[in-house]
Parts: structure tokens; C-alpha cells; sequence
């Protein structure tokens, strides 16, 4: 009970999701080259996936970031002003989240932290997990995309620190991600902090490893989003007739991710009214992730309008942990 007062959950304030949902797959399977919005991979189902995918071995991702934080979590939290929120875009299962909570309250009793995330499961979840293990702390939840809870940081009082953990700029372009940094700094006060977590260039062998895992884990989450069209737009997807497919291009620094259809077939779509027709090999596009080196790390945060304040690595250069400075301009 007393967990519930500090809590404030706030619900995505868009209710027609299932309109957006529908709306993206019509264009998206209707376009000459097919695409679905990485973003739909995220509903109750594809959170607990991708939560499997950061368990496994071969997703150095989450466990680097781990390590990273874990060393260094204390050294960040120097750096920022004593009465900081915490304000976390994707904030998943929060469980890294978890190091700086901890750090932060080593400084201070009472803490406020902002979750943002696509998945209200997600969030509901983690919050009643923080809450019972943090009595100094209080939260208010937002479920809600970036643009839509990047408005409410934005209305925030006080210092912050904000969170992008766990590469989630991945699935941005470079462009794209030059432009979020911007309107992330457009609410950011000078003694303001970002603390983003970059997955960097690789082996593509090790990339291919992370990406199509060889217990398929990776596979169904990808898949779920067919499952997922299935569900809730009334979709006929075979997912039996669909191949996972990630590859690294090594020019671009990016991860693709596609489902690859496995013969020609016609999948009907009751809440459009309307049949898909695949070729044999034919492909949906549906996540990409870059990847970033330290020299690409660096321009993307100027071009966002940040300083690197400090960056921490872990010891095969696998992944990046940037704390950024508003500059001045
Ligand atoms: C959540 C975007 C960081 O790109 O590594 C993991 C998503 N997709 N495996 C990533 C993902 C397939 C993940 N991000």
C-alpha cells in the first residue's frame, strides 16, 4: 500500500494505439519495399523476449554495459548536482538502472526516478519491483514513445540525469540520432547530464552471434512481431513460413534485421481488409542497429550538441558509456 503512494503511473496518452498499429503495417506491407517499425516489436510479448535475449550469452551487450556501470556508477553520480532526478528513456526491466539508483542513494535518502518506456508491462513491472527494494524511492511512470516522454522531461524541475542505456540509439540512423540528442539537450540545464550506453564496431562474427543466437531466442522475437499482427490486427502469418535473418554491414556499422519469407504466399489481414502477397525470399525489414566507434561516438554527440565528459569502456572495447555535457551555444 504505502508502495502505491509513491508511485504515479501514467498512461500513454494516445489511446488509439491499435489505429497506429494498423495504420504502420498497411504502409509499411504495402510498400514496395517491405518495412515494420522496430517499435511494435515491444508489446508485452516482445519485452519478455528481448529481456531472454539480454540473458544470453551471445548478447555481450547487456552484460558489458553491466560490468561498465557497475565500476563506474559511483564516478558519474559524482559529477552531478546532489538532489538529481533520474529520468530514463526505455527503461526496459531497469534492472542496470539499478546501479545508479543505488549510487544515487548512497548520496541522498529520497530519490525520484522518471521511466519512460513503450511498454506499460514493462513498466509496471519494474516500478513495483523498484519501489518494494528502494523505500527512499519514488516514481512516476510514463508509458509513452520518446517524442511523447522526451515533453515530459521537458517539464521536469530541477537537475537531472537522464539514462539512454543498452545502444537503444541503435535503431536510429546516424542522422536520426544526431536529431534526438538535440531535442534531448533542448530540455537539458547546464549541470544537467546524459549517461548513454553505445554498443561499438565489431567483428561481424561476434555481431552475428548477437543477433541470431543459436537457441533462436532472437528469432522468435523477431518473429513475434508477425505473431503480434496476428493478435491484435487479426492477421494469418504462418510464422513457420518466416525466416529470421540479421546481417552486419561492416561499411555502414549497422545490423539489419529482417523476416525472410520462406515461399510465395498471400497472408490475409482481417483488421485491414486486406491480403499481403509475398515472393519466395521477399524480405520485412523490421529493426536495424548501429553500431558506433569512438571517433563516431564523439561526432554524434557534437553534433547533438554535447560534450563527451567522460566515457568508460570495458576491456575488449565491445561497448561505451558517455556521460555528456550540455554545451554551451
Ligand atoms: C534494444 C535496440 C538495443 O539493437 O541490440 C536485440 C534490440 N534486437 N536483438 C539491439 C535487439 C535484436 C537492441 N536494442
Amino acid at each position: 500500500m504505502l508502495a502505491r503512494a509513491r508511485l504515479t503511473f501514467v498512461p500513454a496518452l494516445s489511446a488509439p494505439a491499435r489505429a497506429d498499429f494498423a495504420t504502420a503495417v498497411r504502409k509499411g506491407l504495402f510498400a514496395l519495399r517491405k518495412r515494420l517499425p522496430c517499435r511494435y516489436l515491444y508489446d508485452a510479448e516482445g519485452s519478455r523476449l528481448f529481456e531472454s535475449i539480454c540473458a544470453l550469452d551471445e548478447y555481450y551487450l547487456t552484460r558489458t554495459e553491466r560490468a561498465i556501470l557497475c565500476e563506474s556508477s559511483d564516478l558519474v553520480v559524482s559529477r552531478l548536482p546532489r538532489a538529481a532526478t533520474l529520468v530514463e528513456l526505455g527503461s526496459g526491466s531497469a534492472e542496470k538502472t539499478r546501479l545508479l539508483i543505488e549510487a544515487l542513494l548512497r548520496r541522498t535518502h529520497k530519490l525520484r526516478y522518471v521511466p519512460i518506456d513503450i511498454s506499460p508491462s514493462a513498466l509496471a513491472q519494474s516500478a513495483r519491483s523498484l519501489l518494494a527494494d528502494y523505500p527512499g524511492l519514488s516514481i512516476t511512470a510514463f508509458a509513452a514513445e520518446y517524442g511523447a516522454g522526451l515533453a515530459r522531461v521537458h517539464q521536469l524541475h530541477g537537475p537531472k540525469l537522464v539514462l539512454w542505456l543498452g545502444s537503444n540509439v541503435g535503431n536510429f540512423t546516424r542522422a536520426q540520432a544526431a536529431r534526438f540528442l538535440r531535442t534531448v539537450r533542448a530540455g537539458m540545464a547546464p549541470l544537467d547530464r546524459l549517461l548513454m550506453g553505445v554498443d561499438l564496431r565489431k567483428s561481424g562474427a561476434i555481431l552475428a552471434r548477437a543477433y541470431d543466437d543459436p537457441a533462436g531466442v532472437t528469432a522468435r522475437f523477431n518473429c513475434n512481431l508477425l505473431a503480434r499482427i496476428n493478435r491484435e490486427l487479426g492477421g494469418a502469418f504462418d510464422l513457420a513460413q518466416f525466416r529470421h535473418r540479421a546481417t552486419y554491414d561492416a561499411a555502414r556499422g549497422r545490423v539489419r534485421m529482417e523476416l525472410v519469407s520462406q515461399c510465395v504466399q498471400r497472408v490475409p489481414i482481417a483488421a485491414l481488409g486486406a491480403t499481403v502477397a509475398f515472393e519466395r525470399d521477399e524480405a520485412i525489414h523490421t529493426e536495424d542497429s548501429f553500431k558506433y566507434s569512438l571517433r563516431e561516438m564523439d561526432v554524434l554527440a557534437a553534433a547533438g550538441g554535447f560534450a563527451v565528459e567522460w566515457r568508460g569502456l570495458d576491456a575488449n572495447r565491445w561497448f561505451s558509456l558517455n556521460l555528456l555535457a550540455p554545451r554551451a551555444d
